[in-house]
């Protein structure tokens, strides 16, 4: 078992941390003119900013040796390997494979994976051409217009993430809907909106077993067959991408029709892959190879890059400086994009379904804070809600401010308005405003003494709250593709400190279980031994269905 908290590099931050625990960055900006220089870094079309950060040359410092004593580029170099780092699952970890050209060559037990990535890619992209040029067609012969992904978790997020943020790569002929959820509304609402004769329903599951999932699909394909298809019109409707063929073909769908891939592409890294068969259908083969290749240039930067320049590194570290050492708990995250406003859903899977842990991989428990909770919605409407906690609430929460200097839609002033909200709220942030700033605005203002004690205190901002900027010219699929492969390294690199495996996710399979005997006894009508808060939860519906009969 490795201790953390006894490491050399891990006490001198503490120390560290009590010396500069008082600093204003207010300060350190007016005593540093080059404070900026020293504290961004870029690459793969990204600048990061992070110099609003309550860091001195001496923190960062301590903070890379903590790095080197990791030895991050080593771990790094095992997963881009192939080396089976997800101990828990007898697994290799390797979405950068499924980015990597097929110049290149990867021999995963005797068997190349970088071929095989690319002859199910092709496989996947003639597929998509015939969709997106009308050479598939639906059985009455009408070309496809809608798209319905059913998959949940790492099947849903990532590909409605991405469709969303490249909105305007979107095929104009094809809408898009994502159904993940087992409430029944949420496939009505899209059956709602499409007809069978144009529709190409994808069933996206690694495992082909889960229970949302294929409750979604069911009653897809009973809707489709309702509509008056026959069974052999599926083959045109039904699409599947999974690594589990025999439930594929149980459930009714061509394998010819099936988009594998592998144990090793764990699902909240499964974009890349066959899951993200819609983003191709959306964006097309071309832009898909583009985000692709933009996080192949991340994957390289982050294993060839000394560390103070390496994005994925500085950022993990600033997020385990604020969690473990002033004890923030939560982490937000700002996109100023609105095409980007399902990032930080996706980010919350990514981080914290990875990081979520508190055994260290040879199973002995922390004593140290692991993953914070990750939350936003973008800018600037974050700013009209929740934005008064992280500016004036008792709590220090960190933020990840994103944006492009241009706009995929420059209409009149917006663009400019959106960036100065984005640049001016981190500069409040990190400023804040002192009660003697206040005490003269307000007797500027005409208030008298009364009114200026009355008031100021309320208006004080204590400022020193950090954030990241992170800044690209443009959001397209090449920088989207830098950007996301930048996160899941970031939570790698947390990871590896930490201890953690990052890569399975026990308390998932967990709900994948839970809900078995619950669902067995609301069908028989009648509650099992359960606790009375659990029964009288079931005696309480099992009345309401009863009565709604
Ligand atoms: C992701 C998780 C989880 C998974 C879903 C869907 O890393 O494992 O979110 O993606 O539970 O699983 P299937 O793709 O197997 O349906």
């Amino acid at each position: 078992m490795r201790d953390l908290r006894k490491l050399s590099e891990w006490q001198a931050l503490q120390s560290h941390y009590h010396e500069i625990e008082s600093l204003q960055m207010r300060d350190m900006f007016a005593q540093d003119k080059n404070r900026f220089d020293t504290f961004s870094a870029s690459a793969c079309g990204i600048l990061l900013d992070y110099s609003k950060n309550r860091i001195t040359s001496e923190t960062f410092d301590l903070l890379l040796a903590l790095a080197r004593k990791i030895d991050i580029t080593k771990e790094a170099k095992r997963m881009f390997a192939g080396e089976r780092i997800n101990a828990t699952e007898d697994r290799s970890v390797l979405h950068t494979a499924l980015r990597m050209p097929d110049s290149k060559s990867l021999l995963v037990d005797g068997e190349d994976v970088v071929k095989q990535v690319h002859a199910v890619a092709r496989h996947a992209a003639q597929f998509v051409d015939k969709v997106r040029d009308g050479v598939w067609t639906g059985y009455t012969g009408k070309r496809i217009e809608s798209v319905v992904n059913i998959g949940i978790g790492g099947s849903d997020l990532g590909p409605l993430m991405v469709c969303e943020a490249l909105k305007p790569w979107q095929h104009e002929d094809l809408e898009f809907h994502f159904v993940s959820n087992v409430d029944g509304s949420h496939i009505s609402e899209a059956l709602a909106k499409i007809n069978a004769e144009t529709t190409l329903f994808i069933v996206a599951s690694k495992t082909f077993t889960t229970q949302e999932t294929l409750a979604n699909a069911q009653t897809a394909r009973q809707w489709f067959l309702d509509s008056g298809a026959d069974n052999s019109a599926i083959a045109k409707h039904f699409v599947a991408v999974s690594t589990n063929e025999k439930a594929v073909s149980e459930f009714g769908i061509d394998t010819d029709n099936m988009f594998r891939f592998w144990d090793w592409v764990g699902g909240r890294y499964s974009l890349w892959s066959s899951i993200g068969l819609s983003i191709r259908l959306c964006i097309g083969n071309d832009n898909f190879d583009a985000m692709l290749h933009g996080a192949h240039e991340m994957d390289e930067h982050f294993v060839q890059t000394e560390y103070q320049h390496n994005l994925p590194v500085v950022l993990a570290l600033l997020g385990v400086w604020y969690g473990n050492f002033f004890n923030a708990r939560s982490y937000v995250i700002a996109p100023y994009d609105q095409y980007l406003h399902r990032f930080p859903a996706y980010l919350q899977q990514l981080d914290m379904e990875s990081n979520g842990k508190s055994v260290q991989m040879d199973g002995s428990a922390v004593d140290y804070k692991t993953g914070a909770v990750l939350w936003g919605e973008p800018g600037t409407n974050g700013q009209h809600a929740f934005f008064q906690l992280i500016h004036q609430g008792t709590d220090l929460i960190p933020a990840d401010f994103i944006t492009a200097a241009k706009s995929q839609n420059p209409v009149g002033a917006h663009h400019k308005m959106l960036l100065a909200n984005c640049i001016a709220q981190t500069e409040a942030l990190m400023k804040g405003k002192t009660l003697s700033e206040v005490q003269a605005e307000l007797r500027a203002g005409g208030s008298t003494n009364e009114e200026t004690d009355a008031l100021a205190p309320h208006k004080v901002f204590s400022g020193n709250r950090p954030t990241n900027t992170l800044l690209c010219e443009e959001i397209t699929p090449r920088v989207l593709g830098a950007l996301i492969a930048l996160y899941e390294h970031k939570v790698f690199v947390q990871g590896k400190i930490w201890g953690l495996n990052s890569y399975d996710q026990w308390g998932v399979e967990l709900g994948k279980q839970l809900a078995a005997t619950v669902l067995q006894e609301l069908n028989s009508g009648a509650p099992g031994a359960h606790d009375s808060s659990t029964s009288n939860l079931m005696s309480y519906c099992i009345d309401r269905f009863s009565k709604a009969t």
